[in-house]
């Protein structure tokens, strides 16, 4: 061979490597993974999504450096099905997954959860507080591990807090009417204005970890995953965090007369100002309190990034934040999660690939691509026929997309409800025959999912359509390699 031939083959090469980064990945230089996941954060709370008063300057840069997501989804609003189809990489009617748990339960020992390949790809696995379920405030107020998957990790560390019984001025919102009732409460929506400062609490401890974990490991590929519990009631945040939150600035979502009129019984969320006997300022105070606890976990997020930053790891650090499901703040009077309502199934997320132009992107995705996506990215085939869909084709061009329309599922009170949501309609069915209900929302004139049109005339052909879609979404996801353990 000449030497012209090999110096074109080696141009040909180079160019080739150059194209896309991961495909430099070697066992020398394996990207690091960050995953920061907040709990019940909702994009309606952040400047980069809807908002214009609560303050996340992290999240923003965070955000302005990576490829924001405006169109991401949960597969269940609820933080253990959340959490155990994300990590698990199959939707909840794959494994029939439902409850509080790892997930491991239903889809076997033989499946790999998403940190688990990565150790077992030679990764320095790390956990540090939620990942998988744990009960806030009752697994962080014991220090306890909740319902973990210890497969997927070298070492764990969880972040206990006073949580709810921390000191300083503390205040109950809901089921307190007029506010005589001098008591706080754990799982409820309780506001603490904190004394001491951020290390009191689970995630300033659960911050200080990672910055340990990311100087002791820096030299070793690591997949470092931090789960901070806030916003996730109660809302407890040092004082200082309060303070740019007057309950009396903030606004509440509008009211629209006879809301409930048109959605059916199954479809009014568990939590309601009605059934909770929130007073208006009881609901703004609730507003301020989540939004103080947004800012007080925002902060911790800094300090991480900063962290990466001072090693020098940002240039080989794939970072990923988002939230395991949304939350409603007062839409239609809906307080917290479990509804399929666009509050309550969005989530932020944010990809940060190092050398990769930020971009914002309107493409569709859900938590269940993160699995595909970190595994591309790392250079790593899968272990199994996972469900969901690698993003990367979205982060390379802020124009692509990989799917049409979003999958979500919740379970209250023996109703099984369905979400299709594309760029069009919001469609949500209660049960798998539609006994207790549909809800069918126009997305591009009705955001605010305000006017049912399930049972106007007009709109049966819509509603026909995808119930048919979502028999054959069903029985897709149904179709998997999970051997049920009873069979
Ligand atoms: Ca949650």
């Amino acid at each position: 061979m000449k030497k012209s031939q090999i110096l074109g083959i080696l141009v040909c090469f180079g160019a080739q490597m150059l194209l896309w980064w991961p495909v430099m990945v070697t066992a020398q230089n394996k990207p690091n993974v960050l995953f920061i996941i907040s709990d019940d954060l909702t994009t309606t709370a952040l400047s980069q999504y809807e908002n214009k008063i609560c303050q996340t300057p992290h999240f923003d840069r965070l955000a302005a450096e990576g490829t924001l997501f405006m169109r991401a989804y949960c597969q269940f609003p609820i933080c253990g099905p959340s959490r155990a189809s994300m990590l698990s990489g199959y939707y909840p009617h794959a494994a029939e997954s439902f409850q509080q748990t790892s997930g491991r339960e239903n889809v076997g020992s033989d499946k790999k959860m998403l940190p688990q390949w990565f150790k077992e790809n030679g990764y320095h696995t790390a956990r540090v507080s939620k990942i998988f379920h744990m009960r806030v405030p009752g697994d962080i107020e014991e220090g306890t591990d909740g319902t973990d998957d210890p497969d997927c990790w070298v070492e764990k560390y969880n972040s206990q807090g006073p949580e709810w019984q921390a000191p300083g001025e503390g205040e109950l919102v809901q089921k307190n009417p007029d506010g005589t009732l001098p008591i706080r409460g754990g799982n409820v929506m309780t506001i603490v204005k904190a004394d001491g400062d951020d290390l009191v609490h689970s995630d300033g401890k659960t911050a200080e970890k990672t910055i340990e974990l990311i100087k002791k490991h820096k030299d070793k590929p690591f997949f470092i995953a931090a789960g901070f519990v806030r916003p996730h009631v109660p809302f407890v945040a040092p004082r200082k965090y309060f303070e740019p939150y007057p309950h009396e600035h903030m606004v509440l979502p509008p009211k629209v007369e006879g809301d409930w009129e048109d959605i059916p019984p199954a479809g009014i969320n568990y939590i309601t100002s009605l059934n909770s006997e929130m007073s208006e300022q009881q609901q703004k105070k609730a507003i301020a309190g989540y939004y103080a606890a947004v800012s007080y976990m925002d902060a911790q997020l800094g300090k991480i990034l900063k962290a990466l930053r001072d090693e020098g790891l940002e240039d080989n650090t794939i970072i990923v934040f988002t939230s395991d499901h949304g939350f409603h703040l007062g839409e239609h009077d809906f307080w917290m999660k479990v509804s399929l309502h666009e509050e309550s199934v969005r989530v932020p997320l944010v990809i940060k690939v190092p050398g990769q132009k930020p971009s914002v992107n309107y493409a569709f995705a859900e938590l269940i691509d993160l699995y595909p996506t970190l595994t591309e990215l790392a250079g790593l085939p899968l272990p199994q026929e996972v469900q969901g869909k690698s993003l990367v084709p979205i982060i390379k061009d802020q124009h692509a997309s990989v799917r049409d329309h979003i999958f979500s599922v919740s379970v209250f009170r023996d109703v099984k409800s369905f979400l299709l949501r594309d760029h069009n309609w919001a469609y949500i069915q209660y049960n798998e025959d539609a006994s207790e209900g549909i809800e069918l929302y126009n997305m591009q004139y009705d955001p605010g999912q305000y006017n049912n049109l399930a049972g106007n005339p007009l709109f049966t052909g819509v509603v026909e359509h995808y119930k048919k879609h979502l028999r054959y979404r069903l029985s897709e996801v149904r179709n998997n390699d999970i051997v049920k353990l009873e069979e």
